[in-house]
């Protein structure tokens, strides 16, 4: 059976090319909600609903493992959907995120750039403390990361205007001083690492989930016993908005080359 990996769009790309990586035998399912779009500005109600009809779209496919590659729907819905599905195991961002920040840094003060909705939520600050209760820990809202990640603007003058606009906050308080690590608590941000990186220069760590994500999954299915075995692993698409704007966005995430006839549009709403 595949793993199933859903996200609100095209951002769980980058933990689908992390998993692809390091289980090159496996089967992958990739739904990306693509007509509901950003998560990370809804209720966390909306998000909750979003996340059930993915995952049950998936399911009825037949899964052996759930990824949530959104950190929004991670902060919500880990939880909710376990219970739900207890048949499934389900794996969210947030807690490998997590744990990679708690082993990066080495003065445990630890910056989190994320949506609002997973700002406001505290995922990541009550992840990191459950590990790390010495941890400081100072989030920062980038919601419009996303539509430059969307866009393809990863790079230039511009983009880095707009990323230290928007990091101005974190990047003005003392806090910044001691920053040691920055959590890139969206599966979109990876993307614009470079300017990212340009804006809080060398002395700060960038950690996204994406690989230790994918190292959760191999854990499980080793511990389960449930890895493929020699073959190549095939991939393949669900959107539930039009494909075409979905394959030329995804080029941008994706590793791999992805045909516009391998995307089927699905309605999820139903669930
Ligand atoms: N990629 C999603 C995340 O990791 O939070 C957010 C994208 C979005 O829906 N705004």
């Amino acid at each position: 059976l595949p793993i199933g990996v859903f996200d609100s769009g095209v951002g769980g790309l980058t933990v689908l090319n992390a998993i692809k990586d390091l289980l090159p035998n496996e089967d992958l399912i990739y739904l990306g909600d693509t007509a509901r779009v950003p998560y990370g500005t809804k209720s966390s109600a909306s998000v909750i609903r979003y996340a059930e009809q993915a995952a049950a779209a998936l399911i009825c496919r037949e899964v052996k493992l759930l990824v949530i590659a959104c950190n929004t729907a991670s902060a919500v819905a880990v939880d909710h959907l376990q219970k739900l599905n207890p048949e499934i195991a389900v794996v969210g961002v947030i807690e490998p995120g997590a744990d990679a920040s708690c082993a990066a840094t080495q003065n445990n003060h630890i910056g989190v750039i994320a949506t609002e909705g997973t700002v406001n939520n505290q995922a990541y600050q009550s992840a990191i403390l459950k590990r790390n209760p010495n941890a400081s820990v100072v989030a920062q809202a980038c919601s419009l990361f996303v539509a430059l990640a969307e866009e393809g603007w990863h790079e230039g003058e511009l983009v880095e205007s707009i990323v230290k606009e928007c990091l101005r906050p974190l990047l003005e308080s003392d806090y910044q001083t001691n920053m040691d690590t920055l959590v890139l608590g969206c599966t979109h941000f990876p993307v614009l690492k470079e300017s990212i990186r340009n804006i809080v220069g060398d002395n700060v760590e960038l950690v996204d989930s994406a690989e230790t994500t994918a190292k959760v999954v191999k854990h499980y299915l080793t511990e389960k016993e449930l890895l493929n075995g020699q073959d190549d692993g095939r991939v393949s698409f669900l959107v539930t908005d039009d494909p075409v704007r979905f394959s030329r966005v995804a080029r941008n995430f994706y590793q791999g080359d992805i045909q516009q006839g391998e995307i089927q549009q699905v309605d999820i709403q139903h669930y």
